[in-house]
């Protein structure tokens, strides 16, 4: 069949959008019609490479979509079911899966962007395999995905605000209530309040922190944050990140720091703004060849801790239908993160708007 979809051809070069060739889909594999696709920075970090992808690759993994056709042997979904696409494959079986760490799943050995037998389901008219980002491709009209990364939700849930659950909502509330596990009272800072760290932020707001500051060098961002429950922010196009952020909790530093954009001196940041003891939880996605440093002594002498968190730490079958269930109790913000809709045509417009910071979330709609 025919799909149209946006495809980076070459790294840091404008997104393609052109019709495809897609396969039907194979054994254990489903056939979704996307309905709305959120422009994360991770899409944007594939086309500068920050997130290695060869090329070309099929972007968006933060999707909602509708069930059109289901592989040989898929027995959990059936045409119509409403899903939300997972930028995880996981097995269920293995030992990281036992942990409840499935997005630390370690069964699948695959070549980034191929599907799990390590082959294509997307040509271009030249007959060249197209990769899948995540091994989803949210941003086509049509995906063939591996079940394993399907989450099965009620149907009365707009697809539009299910869609952000995939990546932004789950990765920023995870963080906090998942990895971190932020205790009732704390005191958290945010950098990068983004369409990822204003969901980090509402995760504070779910843990009962007490004192919750935003970051951000962009004043419409800190704007946004308020809304989304901080209760102080520092903008740090005016002042040290660090300092602001001590001064705020009158010199001790915070119990918790998520560092939600990518960047080397930021992480350093969040080290610093932790109070003794307290814990920076990194979230952004640096670029794949750079590393971070922190001084060692004062490292082992504070005893601060440093985490990663991916994917919210989540388990996406059990987190997202209670997510989206929390949207409904009114005590998650969903419709707000939306702060403007772009057709698939208009993905690079998407992404300057992004490095302009214009955004809470912009999702892509589709037909
Ligand atoms: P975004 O572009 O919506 O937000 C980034 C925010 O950072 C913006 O508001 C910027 O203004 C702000 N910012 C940039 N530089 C600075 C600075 N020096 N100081 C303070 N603020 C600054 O991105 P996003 O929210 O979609 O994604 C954020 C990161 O999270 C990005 O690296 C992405 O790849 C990563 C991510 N990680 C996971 C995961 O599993 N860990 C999942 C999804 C996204
Ligand atoms: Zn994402
Ligand atoms: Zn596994």
């Amino acid at each position: 069949m025919k799909t149209r979809a946006a495809v980076m051809y070459e790294h840091n070069q404008p997104v393609v959008v052109e019709e495809l060739e897609l396969v039907e889909p194979k054994a254990n594999e489903v056939l979704v019609r996307t309905a709305a696709s959120g422009v994360c920075h991770s899409d944007l970090s594939v086309v500068t490479g920050a997130i290695y992808y060869d090329a070309a690759v099929i972007l968006g993994h933060e999707g909602a979509g509708v069930i059109e056709q289901v592989g040989e042997g898929v027995t959990d979904f059936q045409v119509g079911d409403h899903v939300i696409l997972s930028f995880v494959s996981y097995c269920g079986n293995c030992r990281m899966c036992e942990m409840e760490k499935v997005c630390l799943c370690e069964s699948y050995d695959v070549p980034r962007g191929f599907l799990l037998d390590g082959t294509y389901r997307f040509y271009n008219s030249s007959g060249d395999g197209i990769l899948q980002m995540a091994r989803v491709a949210t941003m086509s009209e049509y995906m063939v995905v591996p079940e394993q990364n399907l989450v099965k939700i009620d149907q009365h849930y707009s697809l539009e605000q299910a869609a952000l659950v995939g990546c932004g909502v789950t990765t920023g509330v995870g963080a906090v209530l998942n990895t971190a596990k932020v205790e009732p009272g704390s005191s958290v800072a945010v950098i990068g309040t983004g369409g990822v760290g204003l969901n980090a932020i509402q995760g504070a707001v779910l843990a009962d922190a007490e004192q919750i500051i935003a970051v951000d060098i962009a004043e419409k961002k800190l704007d946004f944050a308020k809304t989304f429950g901080a209760t102080d922010v520092v903008n740090a196009a005016e002042i040290d990140a660090v300092e602001g952020v001590r001064e705020i909790t009158k010199g001790l530093g915070v119990d918790y720091a998520f560092e939600v954009i990518g960047n080397p001196d930021t992480i350093r940041q969040a080290y610093q703004m932790v109070r003794p003891a307290g814990t920076a939880v990194i979230v952004g996605m640096v670029h794949h060849e750079k590393e971070f440093s922190i001084p060692a002594q004062h490292f082992v002498s504070s005893e601060r801790r440093i985490i990663g968190s991916f994917y919210g730490s989540c388990q996406p079958r059990v987190d997202m239908p209670k997510l989206l269930s929390l949207y409904t109790e009114g005590k998650l913000k969903l419709d707000e993160l939306i702060t403007r809709h772009y057709r698939l045509e208009q993905i690079n417009d998407a992404f300057a708007d992004m490095e302009a910071g214009e955004n809470a979330r912009g999702v892509i709609i589709f037909n």
